[in-house]
């Protein structure tokens, strides 16, 4: 079995729903209750797929925090990514 790893770093300002998001896609779950991430937060995301050169994809999701305060941790985390899923929230 060959997997595909990639690391993705989930991005934006603070309260625009980024840890909801990951929540929702791999939990199928929703908190209506804000509560801030501080500095980051991690979780795998696995799935099958069919190529020719893997089997399974393996999505390292990083939920960094939107708050300025962490902006040094975030940043590092930001550079070590294989991509970027960047977060606004439509309505503001
Ligand atoms: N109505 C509505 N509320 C949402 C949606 N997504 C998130 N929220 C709410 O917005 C608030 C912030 O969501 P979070 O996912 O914690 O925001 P965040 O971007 O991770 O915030 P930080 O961790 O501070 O950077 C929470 O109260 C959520 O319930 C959405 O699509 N619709
Ligand atoms: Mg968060």
């Amino acid at each position: 079995m060959s997997i595909l790893r990639s690391r993705v770093v989930v991005a934006g300002e603070p309260c625009v729903g980024k840890t909801q998001i990951i929540h929702q896609y791999v939990k199928q779950q929703f908190n209506h209750n804000y509560m801030m991430t501080q500095g980051c937060e991690y979780t795998l995301k696995e799935m099958p797929i069919e190529t020719k050169s893997y089997t399974q994809v393996e999505l390292h999701l990083i939920d960094i925090a939107g708050q300025n305060i962490f902006k040094d941790i975030t940043l590092d985390l930001l550079c070590k990514a294989n991509q970027v899923m960047l977060v606004y929230d439509a309505t503001n």
